[in-house]
């Protein structure tokens, strides 16, 4: 592996955009070659600030010999077609959540990598690299609740200039969650049921406040809320009910101003500012795991599998009924 590892990115929005500037400026053993967007006026400015080579076409940026390793930024329908090209070409790719938008081309890609010689895909379920969620998860890990009994999550965001369905509520943002569910239990979702409303009135085609309710394939429970346009900014919690007790990630960190009779924090405006640091740590150690040729971090099948959650979700609703997801064996690949 060359060093630093040539990365090519391929979507320059928000996220492709954060992840360019990491690489090009604050990941050491990385250099930003490459950057392709449809929109190549979104690339310019990356590629006037780094030096990275514009391409016009994502699968020439994955095929050329001037890229090493492959970071996927691209609309979400776009992910696992380009995920199954860098499987194909053989290359290390962070492959932005979600996985797929269906299930099928989720399954195909677990498919084609469990098919190779080692993982080389990781997925950006960016939580994993967040301080508060670790600390969380490492005082479960430390049995100082006891036995981890229920997931709570809350998951609120501002309001997008694209409007998110109802299925993309939780193909896209609630996803987050149900991996989070997987990762804080240690357990897959047997069972989901979910049910949502709308918040403004006019929009009635978009329930964009959910409520996830969650059974385990180990006892375990989970609750989570997920809200697409909470009205205040971006905010995202977890709490782990035990057998002996309580742990829960801290609240705003940002001063409390008391003044004119009223106490006030800042909250975070949307999920750059909010993971920043995490986001940061996950290329690292996606970099890191390039280098060493050992792909680690939430896999593909973490991917299918909170896809098959939060599509069962998205019928749940629809149906008003609770939803069992199949149970399938972890492939080798991926671990016990
Ligand atoms: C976005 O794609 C993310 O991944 C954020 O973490 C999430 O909060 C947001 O809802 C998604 O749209």
């Amino acid at each position: 592996m060359r060093d630093p590892v040539q990365v090519g990115v391929v979507g320059t929005g928000r996220m492709g955009s954060q992840h360019s500037l990491n690489i090009a400026g604050a990941v050491a053993g990385a250099s930003l070659a490459a950057v392709m967007d449809v929109d190549t006026d979104r690339c310019e400015p990356i590629s006037d600030a780094t030096g990275a080579v514009v391409f016009e076409d994502a699968e020439a940026l994955i095929a050329s010999d001037e890229v090493d390793a492959v970071l996927i930024a691209s609309p979400d329908d776009t992910h696992a077609g380009l995920a199954l090209s860098c499987l194909e070409a053989g290359k290390p790719a962070l492959v932005e959540k979600p996985l797929a938008t269906e299930l099928a081309d989720a399954a195909a890609v677990v498919g084609r990598e469990i098919a190779g010689p080692r993982r080389l895909l990781q997925v950006g379920f960016v939580r994993h690299y967040d301080a508060d969620h670790l600390a969380v998860y490492r005082a479960v890990q430390q049995g100082a609740v006891g036995r981890p009994l229920l997931f709570r999550g809350w998951h609120r965001n501002p309001p997008e200039a694209t409007a998110a369905s109802s299925r993309e509520v939780l193909v896209n943002a609630g996803i987050h969650d149900l991996d989070s569910a997987r990762w804080f239990l240690g357990q897959e979702i047997a069972e989901i049921s979910v049910a949502g409303t709308v918040i403004h009135p006019e929009k009635t085609d978009q329930l964009h406040l959910q409520i996830v309710t969650l059974v385990m394939d180990g006892g375990g429970l989970g609750v989570i809320e997920v809200n697409k346009d909470s009205g205040f900014g971006y905010e995202v919690g977890v709490e782990i009910t035990g057998s002996t007790g309580v742990v829960s990630s801290p609240p705003h960190r940002t001063p409390a101003v008391r003044n004119a009779g009223t106490v006030g924090q800042a909250v975070d405006l949307d999920w750059q500012e909010r993971f920043a640091d995490a986001y940061l740590a996950e290329v690292r150690a996606w970099i890191r795991s390039v280098i060493d040729a050992k792909t680690g971090g939430p896999s593909a099948w973490d991917g299918y599998r909170s896809l098959a959650a939060a599509i069962a979700g998205a019928e749940s609703l629809e149906r008003r009924a609770p939803l069992t997801l199949d149970a399938e064996e972890r492939p080798g690949l991926y671990g016990s």
